[in-house]
This record gives structure tokens, C-alpha cells and sequence, in this order.
């Protein structure tokens, strides 16, 4: 196979030429944004051939192709993975050098992609990154949002939403795709028409609509010349005031059509892990699927006379319930638009759709209200009550007389449309994202579903790539491990457990060490820059960046910090090991509690970080923004990753592996992925404390504990908690932090007192942290735990959940593409 040769002065020339073009200036005179719009538009000039090349490869074939349907794509920026994968980083560097250009300081002015919220969006983006570079044949279908997720300011320690306008400037990499447009329909009423056979016909009339554009975007392989496709959909007015509205007097419905096409794609729902029964929510959801659903058929129409043969050719992963319409919604193709019977469409839509769940907790499931539901989508929910009238009808075959079951799994029930309910019913396969996760699905959450249908239910532990994770975040680490093993592990993570032989190499162990240090120095540089704080790169790093959310408990962390620094205070000699603790986090905009825990955390930084008294022995930085970009230089300067959700609530998480990877000791609770983590690095190279999930779930049933127990006998606990209401960290406002307060020990209205058992697990983490504490006093020890964390992350790349994938639901086949032909 031959792959693209870099050449430096043609390179030079073009980025040269494209300024010119582009900005009418010189390349001296350019500005490093400018610069980076003119590299950008080089690159794509490079990859557009491989991605051409690569689908007429696809085409050839007639390849078996996954459409990776998801709301959200965390891509974060382009320019610099792409250019490690085409393999021309150093060659650019080279050249950018020699135009008098800094390529990290253009690789800056990129804007994130932050088309999504938290993991499940990340997820989505290392697996296109894996699909591409295992050669598999691949879409990701998504929404072109104009904003993304929002950029987060802190003022007066608030966080602050700022809107993402990231198309301001444009972006050189995307490609409209008007022939593809599709027009999608909403609202309006269906008729029902019998021909002269005596069959139904339903016609939607009445409705409005939008047309449906997809933008494509490059998903680049590494060094093997594939380019996959990320396609995101935008919105547009159909038909706007047209003469023939104006002459039925339907100006109303124009505008109307117009605004439903600005409004659908406008912005991203902030909420992680968060149900909220949005209208609009709902109109994007339909709005990408059938867009979707239509561009796959339609395609393999094109090429295909039986449609029944589309499962052969065609499969859906459904990224949460959120693209769960498209069960409906390819039914409709089938019935309405392809003639097919009930029980044919059936048949192909259930061996086309697959649902991966990523979470058990109950105010994350999507349960939309039939109201809103039969009047947005009239077609589908008709569909959908069919759906529902025979699975129903099978559950009381299977159990007869158990009406309990019927309850309990039914589509349609209370009103609304139990999405989980219908992702199950609809598809072949039901993956969990990690082995605890799977096992608590399949043992409690949808145990009726299990037992009813086993076959379907299967695990898929989570990944990530290590190309953007470690090649591209830790250059200095990558390096090294490719210095000491050979660069395989680039594309075969698990030859990176050579790296083990070196664990106990002296001289190996300060070469690691080493480059931790620089890539903490690193990390000081931009903390210093962005909060003004100076941090000591010798301290620990003991690193929690990820949404904020009660059950991941940042509050627990900070206030084992606010117990650390009294215990200072009492004692300004004692020992310890100087600590830099380290929180990045956004909070959804209207949950009150978890922006609240960000104004506690930047106000104990406030107290703590300005008392001269304890000689910097704790530092607490808060990173404003957290996101895709700078994630990659936290993880490369981890030493501690906190992992410390409540047992069961964190289905897999994915930043422990990023950490892992890059070095740094989890210190963790035994759930999600941690558990996996654990049993490949060993429990003696990680600190695992608390309540396991069985415990969790225990007092669950019984209704929780009593916090106030605690509060009473442990007068350590006891003085956190007062200061949160004596306004130790907000002399002005005592009330400041009554609500964390109550959280913790009242019993509210809504739910019980300290829900994710804060208070229960606080003693086993500061144990768990006192001996991070010893730990990191023997060098020794502690170079070769992290070593052996990085020789045993092999498992932990989406290259191996993408296989897994693969050989277990998708069934795809690999393409190689040569660009020699
Ligand atoms: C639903 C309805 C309306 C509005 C928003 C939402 C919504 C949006 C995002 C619901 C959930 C999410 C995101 C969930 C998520 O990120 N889950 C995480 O998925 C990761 C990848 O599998 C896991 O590693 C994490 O454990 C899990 O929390």
C-alpha cells in the first residue's frame, strides 16, 4: 500500500498561495489565524483525494456500511490529528518552520468541534477515528448545530455560558452536499386512503417542513488512506413565501416553515446525562433521522433492486434513545414509500437497528409525552402505537395472565413513548458500555427485556484512541514509548505492554518521570496564562476534569479538600506532599446544584490558594472552558485521576482510560470501566476506596441512609459541613452554600438526603488520599506504577471496541484503499 509523500516546498508554496487567495495578503503579513485557514485548506487538498478515492473504494466493493447515528460528535480540532494521520506532521512542522511559523501556536487557532456534551459525544468521535483507521466502511450521521456546547467563563467564580459561534470564521474542512438534500416533515394529520386493492395508504397532509442538507466532514485513518465521512445535517426553509402561499393567503405557514428551520439546528441541549422533555429536542431528533434513514436508503436503492436485502448492506447503531425514531421512521420507507407488509418491514427494520444504553439512571431516560409526540410526528406515532399493540401483545403471550410485565415493559404507557422501550423492541442488539454496566442492565434495569429476549444483550466495553490521546496530547511520552518498543502500539495498543519490562528500569523510570514533569510544566504555563494562578509543577496533579454532575461528586472531592486544608490549618507543620488539585467542568445551564459546586470550588481556591500560611502545600485550580483541546494536556499532565462516582451510576466513563493511558493512578470507586482498569493494572498499582455497587444498590432498596448519623459522630465531617453555612468561604453571604448543605443532610422533598452517599464514602477517600500521599513520596514506586498503568492500557482503545463491534452486530468488511490505481 502505498500512502501520501509529503512534499515540503509544494506544501510551502500552497500555503503561500492560499493566503494570497484567500486574505490578499503575504505570508508574512498573515496572521496565525489566517495562516491556519490556508494550512487547513492544504490538508483538505491532500485528504480530498484519499476520501475519494476511498468511497469509490466503498462503491467497488459494495461494501456493508454502519451509519453511527448520534445528536452529538465531540470532535474537538481537526487540523492537528489529521495531520498526524496522513502522516506529514513533522514534514508541516518542517515547513511552517521555514515560513516563520509555530505549527502548536496554528494548531490553536482552531476552534473545538464541541458538538456534543460530555462521553457519549467523545465516544462517537474515537470511533470514527478507530472505523477510519481499521478501514471500515463507515458514516457518522449528526446535526450541524450553529452552536455547539457553550464556552464557559468564570466570573466572580459563576460559571458564565457564552455562545459558540464556532462557524464564525468558517470551516475549510466541511463540504455542502446540496444533491443530497431531503425534505423531513412535521405536524399536519394523516389521511388514510383504501385503493382499488383494499389497502391503506397514508397520506400526511397539512404539515410543514424543512430541507434537510448534509455538510460532509473528513474522518481520517491513520497512514492508510481511508477517509470516512462524518455527515451533519443542516436546516433550510422549503419553498419560503413562495407565490402560491401568498395566493392561499398562507403567509402564517411560510413564516412558520421558516422559523422551524432556523430554530431546529440552532443550538446543542446542554444537559449530560439529563432528560428534558424539550419540543424542539424532540424536532431534532427527527429532523437528523430522517434525513438519515432517507440518504441510506436512497443510497442503497441505488445500487440495489430488493429492498429486502438491506440489512445485508445497511446497519444502524443508535448512540443512546436518542436516535431511537429511526426504528419508526424506517418502517414508514418500508410501508409507505417501498409497499412493503407489516411484517416484512418488521423483519428488516429489526435486523438493521442496533442500541447501544450508556446510563441506568432513571432522570436520563427519554420518555417523551404522547401529546407532543403524536402531534409533532402523526406518521410515526401511529407507527409506534402498532409497534406498541403487538409487542404488548407478545409480552402477554410469553407471560400470560402478568399484567405486572406488561407495565413495566410496554412502549406506550403513562402517556408517553418510553424511547429504551422501543430501541429494544426494534433492534437486534442491546450493548451496555462496560462489563458492570452490562451486568446491572441485564440483572435490574432491564431485566424483563432480558429475560424475554437474552440473545440481544451483549457488552461493549468503551475506548479511546490513542491517536489523539497520547500521539497527539503527549508528544513527549509518545516518543518515548516508541524509542523504547517500536510504534505499533499505534495502531495495536496492547504491544504498548512492553512497555512493562521497563517499570523497574532505574534510569527508564526518570526518563518518565521527566517527561511528566514537562508536560506538568506545560500545563502551569496554561494554567498561569488562563487563571492567573501559579501552581507548583513538583506538587502532586490530582486531576478531576469531567461534567459536573452530583453522582460523578466533585463535592465530595472538595470537601475532603476543605478537611485536608483545616487539618493544615491546625497543623501548618504537618507532612505532606505538596498538592496541586485540579477540576475542569461545565454544568448543564439550569442545574442549579452543580453550578452552585462550581462557585464552591472556586471559592475555596479563593481562601485557600491566597493563604500564605501553609507555605502553597494545597492549590486548587478550577480550568475555565474544559474541552476536547485542552483535555489533552491535562490527561498528559495527570499524576492522580479522579474517578470517584458513586458505585453504578457511572455506566463506563472514558477520561479514566485517557488518564491511564498518559500515566496517572486512578483513585476510584469500583464502577464502571475503573473495574476494568483495575483488573488489567492490578489493585496494588491504583487506590480504590468506597462502597461497591452491590452496597449501593442494597441501601437503594431500602431507601438510602441516614447522613445525619455521620454528621453527628464524626466531628471531622461535622466541621466541613458547618462551614458551608457559616460562610467560612463567603464571608458575605452565609447562605451561599445552604442548598450543598441541605443536599447533604436533608431529606428533600425530591430526593433522599445525600443521594449519591457523599458523607457514607467520605472516610475511605481520604484514606484512600492519605495514601496518594505516601505513595508519591517513593519515586521509585511511584514511576513504576505509572509506567505499568501505561504497559497495561492496551485494552482501553476504541480499535478493540470497534472489532468487537464489528464482529459481534456489524459484520463490516474491511476496505484497503491504494492510491497508486
Ligand atoms: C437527553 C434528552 C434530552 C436532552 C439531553 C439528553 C442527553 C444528552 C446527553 C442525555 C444523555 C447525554 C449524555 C450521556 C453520556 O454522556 N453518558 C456517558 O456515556 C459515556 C460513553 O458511553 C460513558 O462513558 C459515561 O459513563 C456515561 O455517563
Amino acid at each position: 500500500m502505498s500512502s501520501y509523500q509529503f512534499n515540503k516546498e509544494e506544501f510551502k508554496q500552497e500555503v503561500t498561495s492560499n493566503v494570497k487567495n484567500l486574505f490578499r495578503r503575504t505570508i508574512a503579513e498573515a496572521t496565525p489565524k489566517q495562516v491556519f485557514q490556508a494550512v487547513a485548506y492544504a490538508v483538505k487538498d491532500v485528504l480530498i483525494d484519499e476520501w475519494i478515492a476511498t468511497h469509490k473504494e466503498y462503491e467497488k466493493e459494495d461494501a456493508k456500511t454502519l451509519y453511527y447515528m448520534s445528536m452529538e460528535f465531540l470532535m474537538g480540532r481537526a487540523l492537528g490529528n489529521d495531520i498526524i494521520n496522513i502522516k506529514a506532521r513533522d514534514g508541516i512542522r518542517e515547513a511552517l518552520d521555514e515560513l516563520g511559523f509555530d505549527l502548536n501556536v496554528i494548531e490553536d487557532q482552531e476552534r473545538d468541534y464541541a458538538l456534543g456534551n460530555g462521553g457519549l459525544g467523545r465516544l462517537a468521535a474515537c470511533f470514527l477515528d478507530s472505523l477510519a483507521t481499521l478501514g471500515y466502511p463507515a458514516y457518522g450521521c449528526g446535526i450541524r448545530y450553529k452552536y455547539g456546547m457553550f464556552k464557559q467563563e468564570i466570573k466572580d467564580g459563576y460559571q458564565i455560558e457564552v455562545p459558540d459561534d464556532w462557524l464564525r470564521d468558517g470551516n475549510p474542512f466541511e463540504v455542502r452536499r446540496d444533491e443530497y438534500a431531503v425534505e423531513v416533515k412535521f405536524g399536519g394529520y394523516v389521511r388514510t386512503e383504501c385503493d382499488q386493492y383494499g389497502r391503506n395508504h397514508f397520506i400526511q397532509e397539512n404539515y410543514q417542513s424543512v430541507r434537510a442538507v448534509p455538510y460532509d466532514l473528513p474522518i481520517v485513518g491513520y497512514g492508510n488512506n481511508v477517509v470516512n465521512t462524518l455527515m451533519i445535517w443542516d436546516a433550510e426553509p422549503i419553498n419560503t413565501f413562495n407565490l402560491e402561499s401568498f395566493d392561499k393567503g398562507d403567509y402564517q405557514t411560510a413564516v412558520e416553515q421558516e422559523n422551524l428551520a432556523k430554530n431546529i439546528v440552532e443550538v446543542l441541549y446542554p444537559n449530560d446525562n439529563h432528560y428534558a422533555g424539550k419540543e424542539l429536542r424532540l424536532k431534532q431528533q427527527y429532523f437528523f433521522i430522517s434525513a438519515s434513514v432517507q440518504r441510506a436508503v436512497n443510497k442503497f436503492k441505488a445500487k440495489h433492486d430488493d429492498i429486502h436485502k438491506l440489512p445485508e448492506k445497511v446497519v444502524f447503531q443508535m448512540n443512546d434513545t436518542h436516535p431511537t425514531v429511526a426504528v419508526p421512521e424506517l418502517m414508514r420507507i418500508l410501508l409507505d414509500e417501498e409497499g412493503l407488509t407489516w411484517e416484512e418491514a418488521w423483519d428488516i427494520t429489526t435486523k438493521t437497528c442496533a442500541y447501544t444504553n450508556h446510563t441506568i439512571m432513571a432522570e436520563a431516560l427519554e420518555k417523551w409525552p404522547l401529546e407532543l409526540f403524536s402531534r409533532l410526528l402523526p406518521r410515526i406515532y401511529q407507527i409506534v402505537e402498532e409497534i406498541n399493540r403487538r409487542f404488548v401483545e407478545r409480552i402477554r403471550q410469553t407471560y400470560p395472565g402478568d399484567e405486572e410485565k406488561v407495565r413495566s415493559m410496554a412502549i406506550i404507557y403513562d402517556g408517553q413513548v418510553k424511547m429504551a422501550h422501543l430501541a429494544i423492541a426494534g433492534s437486534f442488539s442491546v450493548n451496555g458500555v462496560a462489563q458492570l454496566h452490562t451486568e446491572i442492565l441485564k440483572k435490574k434495569v432491564l431485566k424483563d427485556f432480558y429475560e424475554m429476549d437474552p440473545w440481544k444483550f451483549n457488552n461493549k466495553t468503551n475506548g479511546i484512541t490513542q491517536r489523539r490521546f497520547l500521539l497527539h496530547g503527549n508528544e513527549l511520552l509518545a516518543s518515548w514509548v516508541t524509542d523504547k518498543i517500536g510504534d505499533e502500539w499505534i495502531t495495536d495498543l496492547p504491544h504498548i505492554k512492553k512497555l512493562a519490562l521497563y517499570a523497574d528500569d532505574e534510569k527508564c523510570q526518570q526518563e518518565f518521570m521527566n517527561i511528566k514533569y514537562q508536560n506538568k510544566l506545560r500545563l502551569a504555563r496554561y494554567i498561569k496564562e488562563n487563571n492567573g494562578i501559579d501552581v507548583d509543577p513538583r506538587s502532586i496533579f490530582d486531576v478531576q476534569v469531567k461534567r459536573l454532575h452530583e453522582y460523578k461528586r466533585q463535592l465530595l472531592n472538595i470537601l475532603h479538600v476543605m478537611y485536608l486544608y483545616n487539618q493544615l490549618k491546625d497543623n501548618p507543620e504537618m507532612d505532606m506532599v505538596p498538592r496541586t488539585f485540579i477540576f475542569g467542568a461545565k454544568a448543564a445551564a439550569g442545574y442549579k446544584i452543580a453550578k452552585l459546586t462550581i462557585k464552591l470550588i472556586n471559592s475555596v481556591a479563593d481562601v485557600i490558594n491566597n493563604d500564605k500560611s501553609i507555605k502553597g502545600k494545597i492549590k486548587v485550580v478550577f480550568i475555565e472552558d474544559y474541552r476536547v483541546s485542552n483535555a489533552e494536556w491535562i490527561f498528559a499532565a495527570a499524576d492522580v485521576s479522579e474517578q470517584i462516582s458513586t458505585a453504578s451510576k457511572e455506566a463506563s466513563g472514558t477520561g479514566n482510560m485517557k488518564f491511564m493511558l498518559n500515566g496517572a493512578l486512578t483513585l476510584g470507586t469500583m464502577d464502571g470501566a475503573n473495574v476494568e482498569i483495575v483488573e488489567e493494572v492490578g489493585k496494588e498499582y491504583a487506590f480504590i476506596f468506597g462502597m461497591t455497587s452491590d452496597e449501593v444498590i442494597a441501601y437503594e432498596t431500602r431507601g438510602g441512609y441516614n447522613p445525619m448519623d455521620i454528621f453527628n459522630n464524626d466531628q471531622d465531617i461535622r466541621r466541613v459541613l458547618m462551614q458551608l453555612i457559616n460562610g467560612y468561604y463567603a464571608p458575605n453571604n452565609t447562605e451561599l452554600f445552604r442548598d450543598l448543605y441541605n443536599s447533604l443532610l436533608n431529606t428533600l422533598s425530591t430526593s433522599r438526603a445525600d443521594t449519591y452517599f457523599n458523607l457514607k464514602d467520605f472516610r475511605a477517600y481520604a484514606e484512600a488520599q492519605k495514601k496518594v500521599d505516601q505513595a508519591y513520596r517513593d519515586e521509585k514506586w511511584w514511576a513504576k506504577a505509572a509506567i505499568m498503568n501505561v504497559a497495561c492500557s492496551g485494552k482501553f482503545t476504541s480499535d478493540r471496541t470497534i472489532q468487537q463491534y464489528v464482529d459481534e452486530i456489524w459484520h463490516l468488511d474491511k476496505v484497503t484503499v491504494d492510491m497508486d490505481e
